[in-house]
């Protein structure tokens, strides 16, 4: 099982991930993005979730039209790991179209 994030590594993360939210006491994180339209949104969402298969590290997430929110927890450790920093990179990454 992977290991949760230190203490440390969570007071680290506002600045490491500005655009992320920690919550649940440092469970999880979440962000939300607002795109252009529906297509922008589910074009975002395709890219994401074909990495997140290939990490084998999936998001919780939802979709309302032009919005995408997404929760990221390790479920197997029950928190934080260092799997949902690497994919919340990747998801900064690629909502920036980098
Ligand atoms: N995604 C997330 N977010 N947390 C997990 O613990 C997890 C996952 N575990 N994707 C993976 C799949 C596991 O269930 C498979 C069997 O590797």
């Amino acid at each position: 099982m992977r290991p949760l994030l230190s203490t440390d590594d969570l007071s680290a993360l506002p600045q490491d991930l500005p655009d992320w939210t920690l919550e649940d006491g440092g469970k999880a994180i979440s962000r939300h993005l607002k795109f252009a339209d529906f297509k922008q949104a589910f074009a975002f969402m395709t890219r994401v979730a074909a990495e997140a298969d290939r990490m084998d590290h999936h998001p919780e997430w939802s979709n309302v039209y032009n919005t995408v929110s997404i929760r990221l927890t390790t479920h197997d450790s029950g928190g934080l790991t260092k799997s949902d920093i690497k994919l919340a990179r990747l998801i900064d990454q690629a909502a920036s179209g980098v």
